[in-house]
């Protein structure tokens, strides 16, 4: 690590323009990929972000993240998934797609994943977007649960795993659809397998969360989670399918634009 990070971060909620965000940060190569140019960064990192109609949280988020990964030095690549079409959102499925479609590209090799929702912005430069040897979950303490973690097993909003990590456990699951239940499943996935969740200090994992509407509930999240168990190796990246519409290459991002089916 070159340079020293203090703690809290500024954030700046108001509104901005997508097009015009993404003319910002020179330093900051095609597709949203950016490697420090003065050391050699010990962590190679796909921060893989679904999405959906929040095109002004996506401008916030690229305006705040892009800054603050850059200044922990890390060789990062930011990848937005869009889910197409008016199903109910299956924010877990897109994030295999975002692990698959990753490692394809053309800059690939990541070793380590974030799972990261568009509306969640880290409030501590300490909080060091990388892989610790078991999964981390990242987003522990946000404002809107008081900076307070809700319940022990709690996995979702932002997840740090390994490539073998996501790979031992299948992924997530493909089948929650609508809100709900889905980073649960991912955290029984890796309990079964024996790993435990890390977290940072709640002093460091603080996030703010942007104003948005409740989405749907899925009314299947408590019955599909009494499965797990019996179907994780069987169900999540191994089964994974979608059609690919396309990927385009922004200043800031990757967009990964996709079909997925509910059946
Ligand atoms: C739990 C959900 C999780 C969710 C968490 C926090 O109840 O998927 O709330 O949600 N589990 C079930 O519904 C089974 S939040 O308010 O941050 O959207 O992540």
């Amino acid at each position: 690590m070159c340079v020293r990070l203090n703690g809290p971060v500024p954030v700046n909620k108001t509104e901005l323009e997508l097009e015009r965000v993404d003319t910002q940060y020179p330093e900051v190569a095609c597709g949203g990929k950016y490697s420090p140019p003065y050391c050699t960064a010990r962590h190679k990192v796909a921060i893989i972000v679904p999405f959906r109609d929040r095109k002004q949280h996506l401008a916030i988020f690229l305006n705040h993240m892009h800054p603050f990964l850059m200044k922990q030095e890390i060789d990062y690549g930011i990848f937005i998934v869009e889910q197409l079409g008016n199903a109910n959102f299956n924010r877990a499925k897109l994030f295999n797609v975002g692990f698959l479609e990753s490692e394809k590209q053309k800059v690939g090799g990541w070793q380590c994943f974030i799972f990261h929702d568009v509306d969640l912005l880290p409030l501590d430069q300490r909080n060091i977007y990388s892989c610790p040897s078991q999964p981390r979950h990242m987003s522990a303490a946000v404002d809107k649960f008081d900076f307070k973690l809700p319940y022990k097993e709690i996995f979702g909003g932002v997840s740090a795993m390994t490539k073998e990590q996501f790979t031992k456990v299948n992924g997530f699951s493909n089948e929650y659809w609508g809100w709900g239940g889905e980073d649960d499943d991912m955290s029984a996935r890796l309990r079964y397998l024996n790993y435990h969740i890390e977290r940072y200090n709640m002093s460091i994992a603080r996030y703010t969360m942007l104003d948005h509407e409740k989405s749907k509930p899925n009314p299947k999240r408590m019955s599909l989670l009494q499965t797990t168990n019996l179907i994780f190796k069987k169900q999540g990246l191994s089964t994974l399918e979608y059609e690919l519409v396309d990927i385009v290459h922004r200043h800031l991002y990757t967009h990964i634009i996709v079909n997925i089916d509910e059946r």
